[in-house]
C-alpha cells in the first residue's frame, strides 16, 4: 500500500513539476518614453513605437535598439502622440507599417494613420490611410491590426460621448479599411469605413481564430472585452458593460447591441492584448493575455473552448513594473510587455520592455516546422556554416519558393526548391541572422529564422 501511494506522489510531482513552468522576468530595454505598441515581427525583433513619434526596433536577445524612424510630425496631448502600429501579415513581402498618430492641423488635435514602406532600414514613402479622426488629450483608441489585405483601427470618442452613436462619423468606432484606405465592399454600410460602434475607448485587439477580440476602457465602472462582429452596436454611451439596467435594456433591443464577454467594476483600465498558445506556458494556454494600466497587472483569460467566452481571470503573478501598456507574444512562446510610466509629456524616460520567459524550457520549434496550410518542413543544420538542407515532408507542395532576408528586411538571395530534399548554399552571403521565407506552390507560408556562422 505504501508502495502504491509512494508512487501516486511521484505522479502526481511530476505531472505538477510539468504544468508548473518557471516564469521569469527579464528587463530586456529600459529608459524608454511609454512604447505604446509593440509586434513581434518576422526578423525576429520586437518593433515599438514610442509616444513622441519615434519607431525602433529591438533585439531581444541583446537589448539593442535600432531607431529606424522619427515622425516629426507627431504632437503630444495627455494621452496622444504616436500610438498604434501593425505590420502587413506578409511582411515584409510587401514591406508595409502601419501607424497611428496624433498631429496639429493648424490649431485642431487630429489623428491620422499612415502606411509606410521599410525599406533600406528606415520608413519611407508614407501615404495617408485614413485621416482628421479627432483627437483629444483622451480616448484616442488606435490599436491597428490586419486580416488579409484589410485593416481595422480602433477610435476612441475623444471626449464627445454621444460620437459613438452616430454613424456618420468615424469616432468612437472600429473601422475596417483596405490597407491603400479605400472602402471594403463587404462593410456593413456601404462606402463607410465602419466596422462596428458604440464604442468609448479601444484600446486592444487580437485575431484568434478569426474572431476579434477588443478591450475596451469603461468610464468609472465597465472595462470590457468583446467579441467584435460587423455592424454591431457596442453600446456606448447609452450602454456600460452588460445591458442589466432598465435603460440599458431598451436600447439594447432596439439597436442591436453586443455585450461584452466580460466586464469589470471597479476598472482596471485593460490595455494591449495578445493570444497565447505555447507549451512555454502549459497553464496559459488559449488564453488572451491582457495588460493593464490603472491595475497594474498581467492578466490572463481563459477562453472557453468555443472561444466565445471568458471561463477564468487571473492574475500572473511576478509580473510588477507599474503601469502596463502593451504585450506581445513570440512565436517562440516568450512574451514581452511594455510599461507606461513616464510622464505623459516626457519628462523623464522610465519606462521598460521586459521578456517573460521559462529559462528551463526547451525550444523545439526548429523540428518539423508547420506550413500555415499543414505542411511540413525542415531545417537542417542551423545554425549553419556554409550550406544547410531544406527537407519538404510532402510533395504534394512543391515546388516551394524561398527567399533569404536580412535584418534589414532586404532579400539578399532567393530560389526554388523542386525536391523534397534541396541543399541550400550560403557561401555567398555574410554571417549573421537572417529569416528564410518559403512559400509552397498552395500559397502557404513559414517564415523562420536561420543563422549563418
Ligand atoms: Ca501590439
Ligand atoms: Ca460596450
Ligand atoms: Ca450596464
Amino acid at each position: 500500500m505504501k508502495k502504491i501511494l509512494f508512487i501516486v506522489f511521484v505522479l502526481l510531482s511530476l505531472l505538477s513539476a510539468k504544468t508548473n513552468a518557471q516564469l521569469t522576468t527579464r528587463v530586456v530595454r529600459d529608459s524608454l518614453f511609454i512604447p505604446w505598441d509593440l509586434v513581434y515581427a518576422p526578423d525576429s525583433h520586437v518593433w515599438f513605437t514610442q509616444k513622441n513619434g519615434y519607431v525602433c526596433r529591438l533585439e531581444p536577445v541583446s537589448g539593442t535598439i535600432d531607431t529606424i524612424y522619427h515622425e516629426t510630425a507627431t504632437v503630444i496631448q495627455g494621452e496622444g502622440g504616436m500610438l498604434g502600429m501593425c505590420l502587413h501579415p506578409n511582411f515584409p513581402s510587401p514591406p508595409f507599417v502601419y501607424i497611428a498618430f496624433n498631429y496639429l492641423n493648424g490649431s485642431t488635435y487630429k489623428e491620422k494613420v499612415v502606411k509606410y514602406q521599410y525599406i533600406g532600414g528606415t520608413l519611407s514613402s508614407p501615404q495617408i490611410v485614413i485621416d482628421n479622426i479627432n483627437a483629444a488629450s483622451n480616448h484616442n483608441g488606435s490599436r491597428l491590426l490586419m486580416q488579409g489585405n484589410n485593416l481595422f483601427i480602433t477610435t476612441g470618442d475623444a471626449t464627445t460621448a454621444s460620437v459613438a452613436q452616430n454613424i456618420n462619423a468615424i469616432n468612437g468606432k472600429i473601422l475596417r479599411v483596405v490597407q491603400d484606405g479605400s472602402i471594403p465592399t463587404d462593410n456593413p454600410i456601404p462606402g463607410s469605413p465602419l466596422w462596428s460602434w458604440g464604442h468609448r475607448n479601444p484600446q486592444g485587439m487580437v485575431f484568434v481564430n478569426g474572431k476579434l477580440f477588443e478591450s475596451e476602457h469603461g468610464p468609472n465602472n465597465d472595462d470590457e472585452i468583446n467579441i467584435i462582429q460587423k455592424g454591431r452596436n457596442y453600446g456606448w454611451p447609452n450602454v456600460e458593460g452588460y445591458c442589466d439596467k432598465t435603460a440599458e435594456m431598451t436600447f439594447c433591443t432596439d439597436s442591436n447591441v453586443a455585450e461584452p464577454i466580460n466586464a469589470w467594476t471597479p476598472t482596471l483600465a485593460v490595455c494591449g492584448i495578445d493570444y497565447y498558445d505555447h507549451p512555454m506556458f502549459p497553464l496559459f494556454g488559449k488564453s488572451l493575455i491582457m495588460a493593464t494600466l490603472k491595475d497594474s497587472k498581467l492578466y490572463r483569460l481563459k477562453l472557453n473552448t468555443a472561444q466565445t467566452d471568458i471561463d477564468s481571470v487571473v492574475v500572473i503573478s511576478g509580473v510588477s513594473f507599474g503601469r502596463l501598456r502593451d504585450v506581445c507574444v513570440a512565436p517562440n512562446g516568450k512574451i514581452y510587455i511594455s510599461t507606461s510610466n513616464s510622464s505623459p509629456s516626457g519628462s523623464n524616460y522610465i519606462d521598460k520592455i521586459i521578456e517573460i520567459y521559462d529559462p528551463s524550457y526547451v525550444d523545439n520549434s526548429n523540428v518539423g516546422l508547420v506550413f500555415k496550410n499543414g505542411n511540413k518542413i525542415n531545417i537542417y543544420p542551423n545554425p549553419t556554416t556554409n550550406e544547410t538542407t531544406i527537407t519538404i515532408a510532402d510533395a504534394a507542395y512543391l515546388p516551394a519558393d524561398y527567399t533569404i532576408i536580412n535584418t534589414l528586411g532586404q532579400a539578399v538571395t532567393n530560389g526554388r526548391l523542386a525536391r523534397q530534399e534541396e541543399v541550400i548554399r550560403l557561401g555567398s552571403i555574410a554571417p549573421g541572422v537572417y529569416h528564410i521565407r518559403i512559400e509552397d506552390n498552395k500559397k502557404g507560408v513559414t517564415t523562420q529564422k536561420i543563422v549563418k556562422e
